[in-house]
This record gives C-alpha cells, structure tokens and sequence, in this order.
C-alpha cells in the first residue's frame, strides 16, 4: 500500500458515507409500479424488470413503500409482519435479490418503516388482545379505560388523520388508540420492548443489504402520557391552529429515538441513512431532526406547499437551506409523493396561497393539465438546480396528472370511508404506471390493474415518450444526466447565489458559471449570457417564455 492509499481512505470513506447529500431518489410505490405477475397488483419482479428503466433515468436510489405483510388497510402503511414480504409482492429472496441487481446498477435501495402503529394483524396486537387491561402485552400499545359515567365515551377528544375519532373500544371495556385508521393501532414508544423490536428491526434489513430507511409520520410517536384532550372546535379544526405542547405530533422525546436510530445506523460501514417524513410547523423545528447525532435528511415540504409564484418559490427555498445549512444537512426537495395531489395537477390549479402542515391545503378549484405540465417541467429543473438532494415519486417523470374521476366504488383509501364520503382520499395519485400505449392496463401488467388508468395515458406511457425530445421523460432524462456531469450542481456543488430579487423571476447561480432562471410571470423575459443547456419549454427568440426555466453555462473563455 502507498502513502497516497493510506490518505486517500478517509476521504473515500467520507465520499461512500455522503452518498445521500446529493442523491436524487425515486419514490417506488410499489403496488403501482409494475405488476410481473398479473394479479393487478405491482409487486417485486415487475420492479426488478424494470431497473433498467431506472438506470436509464439517471436517478441515483430508489425508496420503496412498505411491502411487508399487511391486510393493507392503509396500502401496506398497516405492517403485520415487519420481517417478511407481502407475498402477492413477492419473498424474501426476491427482496434480496432486487437489493443486489440495484446495487449492481448503482442504485442504493431505501425501505419504509412504520413506527408510529402497526396492523391491528400484527401478533403483538392480537396478543394484546387476548390480554387483560394492565397486562405486558396491553403495555406495547395505548390502552385506557373510556371516559364517561359507563367509560363508554373515549378517553379524550382526539381525532384520527383519517376522520372520526382516534379511539376504538375492544372486548372487555378498554380503548386503544389509533391516530391513522382503526386497524393501525398506535405503539407506546415508553415501553422499551417496542424500542427494541424496531431497532431489530432496522438491523434485519441493514443486513439483508438495504441503506437505510424512510421514517413513517417521524413527528408521531411520542404521546403527551397524560392524553389531554385539545378542546378544539370544528371551525379550528379545519383552520389546523397551531396547537402549543401539542399531545401528539412533533413532542421532543421523539427526537431520542432518531438518537438512537441514529446510532444503529452509524455502526455500519457505509453508514447507513435515514430520511424523515415529518410534517412540523416549521423548517426550524424540521432542523431540529437533523442535528448531527439524529437523522441524516428528511422530506422538505415547503417546496410543495408554496405557490407557483417566483418570490414565494425563492423565499421557501432560502427558509429551507437556511435552516438545514444551520445544522449541516442537505435538503431533500420534493414535488410530489403517494399522500398529496400530484404536482401537474395542483401547479394547474388557481394559486391560492397555502399554509398550515398537511395535504388539504393544497390548490383546490379546476385544472388546467397544460398549464400545470409546463411549470411541472420547469418546477423540476428549479428542483434540480438548488443544493441537496430530490424525491422523484414515480410516474412524475412521465408528467401524470392526479386521476380526479376514479368511480367511487374503486376507492380504496380509508380516508373515504372515514371521512363519511365527503373526502375522496389519495387514491388519485396512486393509479398504476403507463409503459405502453396498450394493452390491458397499458403494460403495466397482463391483467387490468387494481385501478383503472385513464385511457388517455397510452400517450404518457414510457413507450409513448421514449425517442420523443420534447417529451417529459425526455427532459428528466436530460436533467438528470446534466445534474451529474455539471460539477456546479448538487449538494457540494458551487455555492448558491440568488440574481435578483424580483416578483416573478428568480436566477439562482451556482458556483463558477452556472445559472438557472424560472419565469413565473405573464411575460417572457430576458436570459444572462451563455450558452442555454436545457430548458423546459422552447424559447420564444432569445427570451424565457411564462412558466418555464431554463440551465444556462456563461461560455467560458
Ligand atoms: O403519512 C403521514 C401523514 O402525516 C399523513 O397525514 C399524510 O400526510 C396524509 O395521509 C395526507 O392525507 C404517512 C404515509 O405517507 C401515509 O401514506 C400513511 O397513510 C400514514 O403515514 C399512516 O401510516
């Protein structure tokens, strides 16, 4: 071994663990990627038969959705076994062996853990069932006795996410609490048996090859042990007030079990990583998850949540690196995932302002697909321009609207049946991928899929886009490969600096020579010198349409 081997280690060790910053992710859901078997349902094989496709895009890791067995009552976010595999997804060996042809095609594989509840299927809670009020086996969840001359209300006012309230009484008396649906019964994270089965669990699958996981509803966990009820009227309800000390989300103790994630992560070599889906009230408080002893990422939703609106997209993305720069991690931006209307079709709706921290605040009111498809386009190339990382949720590659006519009788999330029919839920964002222009369900599979695609998808399809430049696919492609091969670009890239400070135009430059501009207005506008090596839409002469962006290289001399 040189002298050079010896220094160079460290930093190649440094280079393996720091794969994250930068990466760009595809979110896989699973049940809707693509179906090998033909049971209407995506599943492992259709994954593994398209890695390529993966490969070809340029992305950088993929996130798969729970795919342990479940009754799926939340779509698998209801984990009956959090070892094993849903077998109409496939097995264990097959898990293995996807984990192995994606590493071989330099893809790093990240799975989904669901700590806040498991499945009312899972043997814990069958055990606690069976079990006395007061027993061990009750203790792993949170049971208590109703209120109520009778204790035949529940134990205090507190409402599930889906609709109706949080509480469920069993056989015998008790109530346990659900803050998702009725079959996700909520885990005691003050029992150490459940810290220790999920820092097990974790091990399982850091062994089997996975590099690390997406945390479920990260800001859940921790109860305030006294369950106070929040006393809140309808009107603040649907305001979503901010709640201080609140009982439920966002409670500090969470962050000592991201502490100790954490730290079973660090003791492999290359570390492995963490991103949180935390929905809290600010980028600040989002900072404190990734303090350098907690969590690596998480998933910036203020990106989402802002309107389409040149100085609102700058302010939103200087809060964010502002505060993530404070404790040294990267952002992670998304546009899109399986909870929230898909981006094509919200940048299509009227931009009333948004606020609050969950999904129904998003733009309501009638699309315009054509219109959201041109700032989807260029709202990717902003994505992909600023410092940090992307979350890519499949089929936003092929510029997917959300389907808003799924027939009533095939939704299939709770919040349908929760909400007493008033709210449709997110199956809209969830229908099956287009690969082909025909076939039974478009090729995603031999059988129709478990819901229906639009017709008009055979011309989003893969097959449809592939050769076409001016295509979706096309343009992610082009961006994605460009993102890799620009040094400007990513995490450790150039630094960034805003060009102006205008209503709706943002530039932002990166390092030595690098530009994007984003027009948002109603006017074409004028580009910086250089040379135009993407842009979204075609230019008008030599000037940025509305509603596009453009990645421009000053000429160097
Ligand atoms: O979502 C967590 C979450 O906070 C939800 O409120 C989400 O924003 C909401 O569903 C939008 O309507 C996670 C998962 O991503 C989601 O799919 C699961 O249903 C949920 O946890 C329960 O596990």
């Amino acid at each position: 071994m040189t002298s050079a081997d010896l220094t160079d280690e460290p930093v190649a060790r440094q280079q393996a663990a720091d794969w994250y910053r930068s990466a760009v992710t595809y979110q896989l859901y699973i049940r809707s990627f693509a179906d090998s078997d033909g049971d209407g349902l995506g599943d492992i094989g259709g994954i593994r038969s398209r890695l390529p496709y993966l490969a070809s895009l340029g992305v950088d890791a993929i996130w798969i959705n729970p795919w342990y067995p479940s009754p799926q009552a939340d779509a698998g976010y209801d984990v009956a076994d959090y070892r094993n595999i849903h077998a109409p997804f496939g097995d264990l060996q097959q898990a293995r062996a996807l984990i192995e042809e994606a590493h071989a095609a330099g893809l790093k594989v990240l799975l989904d853990v669901v700590p806040n509840h498991t499945s009312d299927e899972h043997p814990w809670f069958t055990a606690a069932l069976a079990s006395p009020p007061g027993s061990p086996e009750r203790d792993r969840f949170v049971f208590r006795p109703g209120s109520g001359p009778d204790g035949d209300e529940p134990p205090n006012d507190w409402q599930s996410v889906f609709g109706g309230p949080a509480w469920h009484r069993v056989e015998g008396g008790e109530w346990y609490l659900h803050l998702f649906d009725v079959k996700q019964p909520d885990l005691n994270w003050d029992n150490p048996e459940v810290r220790a089965e999920f820092e097990s669990v974790l091990r399982f699958w850091f062994d089997l090859g996975a590099d690390g996981f997406r945390i479920d509803v990260a800001h859940g966990l921790i109860k305030d042990p006294a369950l106070p009820s929040l006393n809140l009227s309808q009107q603040q309800i649907l305001a979503r007030v901010k709640v201080p000390d609140h009982p439920y989300w966002d409670r500090p103790g969470v962050l000592d079990v991201w502490q100790e994630w954490r730290a079973v992560g660090d003791s492999y070599d290359p570390p492995k990583v963490f991103v949180a889906e935390a929905w809290v009230e600010s980028s600040a408080r989002l900072a404190e998850y990734l303090r350098p002893e907690r969590l690596h990422t998480a998933f910036d939703f203020e990106l989402m949540r802002a309107r389409w609106h040149a100085k609102e997209l700058r302010e939103t993305a200087r809060i964010s690196l502002e505060a993530h720069d404070s404790v040294g991690a990267p952002v992670m931006w998304t546009l899109s995932n399986h909870d929230v209307t898909r981006h094509v079709t919200r940048l299509g709706r009227p931009q009333q302002r948004t606020s609050g921290s969950n999904a129904p605040e998003f733009p309501q009111g009638e699309t315009d697909v054509a219109l959201g498809t041109r700032r989807a386009r260029a709202a990717i190339l902003y994505a992909l321009a600023l410092p940090g990382g992307v979350y890519l949720y499949q089929g936003e590659e092929l510029g997917l609207p959300e389907v808003e006519d799924l027939p009533e009788e095939v939704l299939q999330d709770p919040t349908w049946e929760r909400s007493g029919h008033t709210e449709r839920g997110r199956d809209g964002c969830r229908v099956p991928l287009p690969w082909q222009r025909g076939g039974p369900s478009l090729g995603f599979g031999d059988a129709l899929g478990w819901l229906p695609q639009p017709a008009s998808w055979g011309e989003l399809s893969v097959e449809a886009q592939e050769g076409d430049p001016g295509s979706m696919l096309a343009l992610y492609r082009e961006a994605l490969r460009l993102r890799r091969e620009l040094p400007q670009l990513g995490h450790d890239g150039g630094p960034l600096v805003w060009t102006g400070e205008e209503d709706q135009v943002l530039g932002l430059a990166r390092g030595n020579g690098f530009v994007c501009v984003l027009n948002t207005g109603a006017v074409a506008v004028p580009l910086p010198p250089g040379r135009v090596v993407l842009s979204s839409s075609p230019l008008e002469g030599e000037l940025l349409p509305p509603d596009a962006a453009a990645w421009i290289l000053a000429d160097q001399d």
